[in-house]
């Protein structure tokens, strides 16, 4: 049964007219709207949890730009940040002293990291980290996990998630074959599957890069025993542990997953919430690696607007809010989010199963525990697109892509989570499809 998609003329006009100069109409795929039909919404403004419509629709968003915008939309002290380092210049391609800053308030919340450097994505971050790790090992190969989703350099675009799950992409083209024979692909919480792995290739393996919650195939959690398990037997082979905390970093604890988990990786990706929905993302780790880092060593990386001085403003801004009241506060209205759709997806006869890690919310329309990507791609991706429409028509703005995690931020209220709940009661009820 095909979604019950409102009429949206503004947006309608707006991606028509977008067609003709945008590839798709977009700069990232999955704002397209592809895996949940319809015309993408084009979006004029935001403010705390709610966005606001070409057509004037206000909506409360759980996409939340991908998971950057922790403290909601247009968060004051974000704005006034920006809007007074603007005044003094966009960019200098030189020091300033907001990015010692950030540096320094980024090492004091993940103690993991001796170094830092400041980047422009979370692609540009993922991408540096394999490099130094290569650089640091003298290996070539690196073992990542299906479904997982590390940015769209060549050697990530092998069965990833996110929006290459979205489009049913094995791989992309344009990447050479060459490119992807040095990435191992093992199954996320297949812990045996990775000693084998090692067993038949660890002296060869630079590095494992995972991400330490999966948030692009929906969201899984990492199996007691999974991340101290990578831990050690990258240990035991000399390889290097790289978690990409793009998503989790400050999201789903002011340490990031590896401080909600205890486990300590060699290296760290950050994006997302490190900048508040400016562009900036950092990898960093232990000296001894990032030492052999340009200027300092071998493995060369460099960027114009690395440490922008907007970026850095923005990024300081809201780490400075990062502390354990505020993920208290999200623990309970996340909490409350689930308990809500759980039982009005029990009430409405669908099967709907919510994992979740703090903020981080998954929607999986199947009844059974979502351990892996061939778990997660067994979901009814139609029901999500019906539940999507469900959801906007009654003013709840969800990831418009079934392979993604829904955001609570720190300006959803109890009251914003109440009514997205009673959302949901009537949106199931249409996603169930059928009579
Ligand atoms: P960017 O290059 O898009 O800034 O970051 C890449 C990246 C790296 N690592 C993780 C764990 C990520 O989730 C991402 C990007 N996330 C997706 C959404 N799941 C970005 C959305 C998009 O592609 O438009």
């Amino acid at each position: 049964m095909a979604p019950d998609i409102p009429a949206a003329p503004r947006s309608e006009k707006l991606f028509e007219r977008a067609k003709s100069s945008l590839v798709g109409g977009v700069d990232s795929p999955v704002r397209a709207f592809a895996s949940v039909g319809g015309t993408p919404h084009f979006i004029v403004r935001g403010k705390g949890a709610r966005m606001t419509d070409a057509d004037r629709r206000s909506y409360l968003d759980y996409c939340g730009s991908w998971g950057a915008l922790l403290l909601g939309h247009a968060h004051p002290d974000v704005v006034r940040a920006v809007r007074e380092a603007a005044g003094r210049g966009t960019s200098f391609g030189a020091a300033t002293e907001a990015e010692v800053v950030l540096a320094e308030r980024v090492k004091q919340l993940v103690p993991s990291l001796d170094l830092v450097r400041f980047v422009n994505s979370g692609t540009e971050a993922t991408m540096s980290a394999v490099r130094v790790a290569r650089g640091f090992t003298d290996r070539d190969r690196i073992l990542l996990f299906e479904g997982g989703y590390h940015g769209h350099a060549d050697q990530f675009l092998v069965r990833a998630g996110s929006g290459v799950a979205a489009v049913g992409l094995p791989l992309s083209a344009g990447v050479p074959e060459g490119k992807l024979e040095d990435t191992l692909v093992a199954t996320y919480n297949d812990l045996e599957g990775v000693r084998e792995l090692f067993r038949l290739h660890g002296e060869t393996i630079a590095a494992v890069i995972v991400e330490p919650v999966a948030g692009n195939m929906g969201v899984v959690p990492p199996e007691p025993g999974f991340l101290e398990g990578l831990r050690k037997v990258t240990q035991d082979y000399g390889s290097l542990l790289v978690f990409d905390e793009v998503i989790t970093g400050f999201r789903v604890g002011p340490g990031g997953a590896q401080g909600r988990y205890d486990v300590r990786p060699d290296l760290t990706c950050l994006g997302k919430v490190l900048g508040h929905g400016l562009p900036v993302a950092a990898y960093g780790g232990r000296r001894e690696i990032m030492e052999r880092v340009a200027p300092l060593g071998p493995v060369y990386q460099a960027g114009t607007l690395a440490g922008n001085p907007l970026a850095m403003a923005a990024g300081n801004a809201a780490l400075r809010h990062v502390r354990p009241a505020l993920y208290a506060a999200l623990e309970k209205n996340a909490a409350a989010l689930e308990a809500g759709l759980t039982d009005a997806a029990v009430d409405a006869g669908v099967n709907l199963r919510v994992q979740r890690v703090g903020s981080m919310v998954g929607l999986f329309f199947l009844d059974v525990p979502v351990r892996n990507y061939d778990d997660a791609r067994a979901m009814d991706k139609a029901a999500y697109g019906r539940f999507f429409w469900g959801m906007m028509r009654r003013g709840v703005y969800l990831p418009p892509a079934p392979f993604e995690t829904a955001f609570v931020s720190a300006a959803h209220t109890r009251a914003d989570i109440d009514r997205t709940v009673d959302a949901a009661a009537k949106a199931l009820m249409e996603a169930r499809g059928g009579p």
